[in-house]
């Protein structure tokens, strides 16, 4: 039966990371795939989370089936942690989820469900994986404009003339915050008028929301989502605890469908469900419950806050560095757009040839799109970066 089919395309971000680990040269520099490190290269395990793991090991009781819709404590923490009272109890349900990815695709599906002729409009660039999804669940997808290379900025006005095209039977999907993969985000004047043009044209929102608390901060970075609750009747949104609680392997996230009324809510709600028990009938359940254990324990949630701060404050200052030794070698500001950006991630706007010679010449690895890992940074390997910039673009 196999013979008939054709090759499928490797996803390119873990294509890129098996090539950086094949290569055996001394300082080589890993700025390819989305994953949290810490000065010494490692991603781990984060202390907030080791407590509960610990409290979980000592006094869990079961391993008893969780339910389609996960652990109704840790949808209700998730929904907080995301809208923060924006819209009334009432209209908005959480389904448990295998990471952000799933919570998309439970997203997708209810949509299709909903309105089968959904055309979701996705930004130039976006997540290598958001088309493809789009397309396994078998919607048509188009892009609008979002990044100009050119200044590192988004096309605000270009964005906007998109949008104010759309009508009922469109779905924008926007990033909540820390865009991947460029690191440019819209402002919270720019969120307020993305709104606006939602509310006048009907499109219909989804909000992927794979960073918060990577950005600006925790409150912070749900302004658009948040802003947007307050006027959009309907949307949707899905939620991931990979980054923001280290929780990658877990598969820990939720989708999250806010309704104009309870009943709509509880519509969407029975559809998601039904999606998840034809697919895999109940989420894993030890990642949630970890977030649970820490969201809802004052003591756990403030030492995972100041850990994720950290994190954060890291990464802005591996971007300022970043800027600042490439100013100081090109005498330039060529690159300041990198301390402008915010998330694990900047889009350089190299051309395909100068990141390979990069990668050839230098052992950087970033992906073809001149995307890197803002985490993947630190002291020594930011002057080497920024001495192989300036010499591959002089
Ligand atoms: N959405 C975006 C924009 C992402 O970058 C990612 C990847 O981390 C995800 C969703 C989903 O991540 P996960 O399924 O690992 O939670
Ligand atoms: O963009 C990234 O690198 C992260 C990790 O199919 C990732 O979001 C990459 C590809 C993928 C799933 C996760």
């Amino acid at each position: 039966m196999f013979e008939s089919l054709t090759p499928a395309p490797q996803d390119k971000i873990f294509a890129l990371m098996a090539a950086y680990q094949a290569d055996n040269r001394d300082g080589k520099i890993d700025l390819g795939i989305g994953v949290y490190k810490d000065d010494e290269g490692n991603t781990p395990v984060m202390t907030a989370v080791k407590k509960a793991e610990e409290r979980l090991l000592a006094t869990a009781k079961t391993k008893s089936y969780v339910g389609v819709a996960g652990d109704k404590t840790f949808n209700k923490l998730m929904i907080d942690l995301a809208l923060d009272g924006a819209v009334p109890d009432d209209r908005v349900r959480g389904v448990q989820a295998p990471g952000g990815t799933g919570a998309l695709w439970i997203i997708l599906m209810l949509i299709q469900r909903s309105n089968p002729d959904a055309k979701i409009w996705i930004s130039d660039p976006s997540w290598p994986n958001h088309v493809p999804m789009v397309e396994q669940v078998g919607m048509p997808s188009a892009s609008y404009p979002y990044f100009d290379p050119e200044t590192g900025k988004v096309r605000f006005e270009d964005m906007l003339a998109t949008l104010d095209g759309l009508g009922k039977n469109d779905v924008v999907l926007l990033h909540g915050c820390c865009h991947n993969p460029t690191g440019a985000n819209l402002s919270p004047e720019q969120w307020d008028r993305v709104i606006e043009s939602l509310e006048r044209t009907g499109a219909f929102p989804l909000i992927d929301m794979a960073y918060q608390g990577f950005g600006d901060g925790l409150e912070e970075d749900a302004y658009g989502v948040r802003a947007l609750a307050r006027k959009i009747p309907e949307f949707v949104v899905a939620t991931s605890c990979s980054k923001n609680f280290g929780l990658y392997r877990d598969r820990a996230g939720c989708a999250i469908a806010v309704g104009r009324d309870a009943k709509a809510a509880d519509l969407a709600n029975a559809q998601m469900m039904s999606c998840v028990r034809a697919a895999y009938s109940q989420p894993p359940a030890h990642g949630a419950e970890v977030v649970r254990e820490i969201l809802s324990d004052d003591a756990l949630r403030a030492e995972w806050k100041s850990e994720l701060e950290a994190m954060r404050t890291r990464m802005v200052a591996n971007r300022l560095a970043l800027a600042e030794a490439i100013r100081a070698r090109s005498n330039s500001s060529d690159f300041d757009f990198v301390s402008e950006h915010r998330g694990m991630f900047s889009l350089l706007g190299l051309p395909t040839a100068t990141v390979d010679q990069l990668k050839d010449k230098n052992a950087i690895y970033m992906l073809d799109d001149s995307r890197i890992n803002i985490a993947g940074l630190s002291g020594e390997r930011i002057e080497r970066l920024a001495d192989a910039i300036v010499a591959a673009t002089r």
